[in-house]
């Protein structure tokens, strides 16, 4: 008789590490009180255009209305921080900031890879069925409040997880499972008084800590914002083309000595992004910029937003002379009518 393998969180754990993961942990599926706040934060209009986040707010409230079989939600870390500077650490305003997390290939390509092979290497080992469903990123899960209890982190003031030994530059993905695996103890909070995140905030985006006014975020103003940027904020953009990373560059769990670095190709910078010129990007055509973002996590907000990210950046770089680079761009994406009117409100400021 073939004797039954039961899935257990020692054979999860060292499964994840041999598939990939820097971290993982169990939370168990409860109603957890963190995810309520997430109907308050819609209310008070903090998901602006970010319409999915509506459409999936039941589900997003407890995960059994997912897969109502779950039990256990296995919460899983990649490193993706590199050796490169921080954006804070040089501030050359001709050149473009790039979220550290989007300058490498598209993490919900790798990370989905991985997931897989830990599933079904999950599968292979145990001789137990069970249900079992993937995500990374993109799936209705509040991905940081079960990473949270699953002890992975806490969540900061910049309302990212930080891990106390590696800081907070991690991917997160989860698998939600139908058997009851041993929980891991809750992460406890270790921001204490400082609160250096919400004071480096370009916009004042983090209204409270840990709660984030999406609409003034600049990774949402420069990423999921379809139409224009609002004036009052186009200054504070400065030479942010992508992203923003400045949150957690000033907090102390990244500064560590220790933080945690990954030597992975797939998390460098792709040649054309590693501290790229502003202008050298504007002067590229659609198709060279489709082909520089092909494979990346940057390929979500397209060559249009991105050129109309570049207008802005250009504008705020106090240098007059690429008022004529910017102006005079052939590209068909400079001729659309959101783009048109950035390039203008940069032409303007730089003359002014
Ligand atoms: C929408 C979204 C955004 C939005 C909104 C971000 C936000 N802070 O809410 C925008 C576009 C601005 C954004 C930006 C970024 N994002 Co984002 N984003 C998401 C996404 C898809 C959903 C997050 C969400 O639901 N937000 C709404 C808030 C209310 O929910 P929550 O973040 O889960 O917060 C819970 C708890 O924090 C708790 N809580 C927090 N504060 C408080 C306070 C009180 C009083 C109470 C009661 C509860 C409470 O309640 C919330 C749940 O209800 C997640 C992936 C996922 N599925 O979870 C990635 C995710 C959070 N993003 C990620 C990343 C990397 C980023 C950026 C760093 C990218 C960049 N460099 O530009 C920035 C970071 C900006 C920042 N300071 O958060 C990572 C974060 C990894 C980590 N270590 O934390 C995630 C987890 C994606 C991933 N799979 O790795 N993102
Ligand atoms: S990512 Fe940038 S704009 Fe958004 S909260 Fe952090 S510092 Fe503010
Ligand atoms: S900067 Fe300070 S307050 Fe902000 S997340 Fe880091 S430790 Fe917490």
């Amino acid at each position: 008789m073939i004797p039954v393998v039961r899935l257990s969180s020692a054979i999860v754990k060292a499964e994840a590490t041999a598939a990939g993961f820097d971290l993982c942990g169990i939370a168990a599926v409860q109603s957890h009180p963190e995810l309520t706040f997430f109907h308050e934060w819609l209310a008070r209009g903090y998901a602006g255009e970010m319409h999915y986040l509506h459409r999936t707010a039941e589900r997003r409230a407890d995960v059994r209305a997912v897969m109502p079989s779950a039990r256990s939600v296995i919460s899983l870390g990649v490193v993706y921080n590199t050796e490169r500077p921080y954006s804070n650490q040089h501030n050359d305003p001709k050149r473009a900031a790039i979220a550290r997390y989007a300058w490498g290939d598209d993490y919900h390509v790798v990370i989905e890879r991985r997931l897989a092979t830990l599933l079904a290497r999950l599968r292979e080992i145990a001789n137990e069925q069970f249900e079992a469903r993937a995500y990374v990123d993109t799936g209705p899960v509040q991905e940081r409040v079960y990473a949270q209890y699953a002890g992975l982190g806490w969540i900061g003031k910049n309302t990212c997880l930080i891990n106390e030994d590696l800081g907070s530059w991690i991917f997160l993905s989860e698998i939600l499972c139908s058997v009851p695996l041993e929980a891991d103890a809750p992460a406890f909070d270790q921001c204490g008084s400082c609160t250096r995140c919400l004071d480096a905030c370009p916009t004042s985006a983090l209204v409270d800590p840990g709660v984030l006014d999406a609409t003034r975020c600049l990774s949402y103003l420069t990423i999921e914002l379809k139409g224009a940027i609002p004036e009052e904020h186009r200054g504070s953009i400065g030479r942010h083309a992508y992203g923003c990373d400045l949150c957690q560059e000033v907090c102390p769990w990244n500064i560590a000595p220790g933080i945690g670095k990954s030597t992975e190709k797939e998390w460098q910078p792709r040649p054309g992004l590693d501290n790229a010129g502003l202008l050298d990007l504007w002067n590229r055509s659609d198709d060279e910029l489709r082909t520089l973002l092909k494979g990346s996590a940057m390929k979500r907000a397209g060559v249009k937003r991105l050129r109309r990210n570049l207008a802005v950046a250009l504008g705020n770089s106090a240098d007059p002379t690429v008022a004529a680079a910017l102006s005079g761009s052939r590209a068909e994406t400079a001729g659309d009518p959101l783009v048109a009117e950035h390039i203008a409100w940069a032409v303007e400021k730089l003359s002014g």
